[in-house]
């Protein structure tokens, strides 16, 4: 892509769960949109696992806890989206290495208007 990246974001609280080689684990963020226009989520990859899928944790008739695939998410203008536990997260499937608390990793956002933002995600 030709062209500036004006990430007009502000992104925080960003952590990951602790997983194991070949297991699954979540990523966590509150998506600060500074600009008034909304952005589309539609994408999410990392090279610590073999896909990135973007879920949403809700209870089902029973209780039980269940989750299922997003395709996308919309970032309000002059608003916030939460990836907190119990909610919407990043689902990191097949992990190619151990994630302890205090590793980092990187993982790559995409968004319809403001393109590719790359963050740095730290271990809990
Ligand atoms: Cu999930």
């Amino acid at each position: 892509m030709i062209g500036f990246l004006i990430a007009s974001f502000d992104i925080v609280g960003i952590w990951a769960r602790p997983g194991i080689k070949g297991g699954n684990s979540a990523v966590y963020m509150i998506i600060k949109n500074n600009d008034t226009l909304p952005d589309t989520l539609y994408k999410a990859e990392s090279e610590i696992c073999k896909k990135v899928e973007i879920h949403k944790s809700y209870e089902d008739k029973r209780g039980r806890i269940r989750m299922k695939k997003v395709g996308f998410v919309v970032i309000p203008p002059k608003g916030e989206f939460r990836f907190e536990p119990g909610s919407y997260h990043f689902m990191l499937i097949k992990l190619k290495r151990y994630l302890r608390g205090g590793k980092r990793f990187k993982m790559s956002l995409y968004f319809k208007r403001n393109g590719k933002v790359d963050i740095d995600v730290e271990v809990k």
